[in-house]
């Protein structure tokens, strides 16, 4: 009797002891010292310091733990409990994952926060029916040309070896005639080093991650597109949480979410200035290219509507209104 209430009571004890010490892994595409992964550090010590320990979370960054293209798969199976993805990775699953990799329908910070409120109700829904939730987004700065050329019109693209980190980067360089390979970003200094791309678009942040101006020297800022970074739960995981924990990570979220629009912009600034530091001209892109990439958007949003059906629609006109 006496032995089996003790054994009853260190039973307890010792799953009070690994509720007090839930871990989970999250994994990450983009270097430690990106302002995503920067922000992403901030959230983990946010949710250790307001959960008093409870909840602990470790970053693995630049595609340590799982490939950029299979971080979704890997929280919604629950290899991780949390993870960081690239929305327009996965636009072929579902085109409204890729709104945000549409070129120019929006094209600003207000722009891509305005498409965000419109994309967000479709993510949540998606999201839930696979057994996963979205915490928070954060887009990257806007999309420009890295190329050795000199471009005064999308037919000066023809032929270059061009970068691709989504179905909708491959597809421009469809329409301009490039060869497109796609290259996440964990592994594009080696593909720029071996020559096996010789272009791409991205923003400045990228651009200085990888050390881009050591092979490529112009940077034309079109602007065309702010992509976001996403921040998935598994939702099994987050249910097995108590409830003040659970309160504690979606406040830290929507902390991280404001912090990480705030820190884009700034290293949208900081970014450019490093490269131009570094060699990098920074082009505004010529009148006729200009026109040219905004027909490539145009043809592009054609298609997107085409394949996204009814919910693409509504997903236009409501970020239309906004
Ligand atoms: N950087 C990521 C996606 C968008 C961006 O700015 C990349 O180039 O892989």
């Amino acid at each position: 009797m006496k032995f089996s209430f003790a054994l009853g009571a260190a039973l307890l004890a010792l799953s009070a002891h690994a509720m007090a010490q839930t871990k989970w892994d999250l994994p990450s595409a983009y270097p430690a010292s990106n302002f995503h992964t920067e922000n992403l550090e901030q959230f983990a010590k946010d949710v250790d310091k307001a959960t008093a320990g409870k909840l602990k979370l470790t970053v693995h960054a630049n595609a340590a733990l799982f490939k950029a293209p299979e971080i979704k798969r890997a929280v919604q199976g629950g290899q991780a409990q949390i993870g960081e993805i690239l929305l327009v990775n996965y636009q072929n699953e579902w085109q409204l994952f890729g709104a945000d990799g549409v070129p120019f329908l929006a094209d600003s910070y207000d722009a891509a926060m305005k498409l965000y409120k419109a994309q967000k109700p479709f993510l949540d829904k998606k999201l839930g029916e696979q057994g996963m939730m979205l915490l928070y987004a954060v887009a990257w700065p806007p999309q420009g040309i890295f190329t050795k050329r000199t471009l005064n019109s999308a037919a000066d693209m023809k032929g270059l070896k061009w970068r691709a980190y989504s179905p909708a980067t491959a597809r421009i360089a469809e329409l301009v005639g490039a060869q497109p390979v796609t290259v996440q970003q964990a592994e594009l200094s080696q593909a720029m080093a071996t020559g096996v791309v010789d272009s791409y678009m991205s923003s400045g942040s990228t651009g200085y991650d990888t050390k881009t101006y050591e092979y490529i020297k112009n940077w034309y800022d079109t602007q065309a597109w702010l992509p976001k970074n996403a921040v998935i739960v598994n939702k099994a995981a987050f249910a097995a949480l108590d409830k003040p924990t659970q309160d504690a990570l979606l406040k830290a979220g929507a902390d991280a979410e404001a912090r990480g629009w705030a820190a884009s912009k700034k290293a949208n600034t900081e970014t450019l200035e490093k490269l131009k530091a570094n060699g990098m001209q920074i082009l505004q892109p010529p009148p006729q290219l200009k026109a040219d990439m905004k027909k490539v958007g145009d043809t592009m949003l054609k298609e997107w509507l085409e394949k996204a059906g009814p919910e693409g629609q509504q997903l236009v006109d409501a970020y239309k209104k906004m």
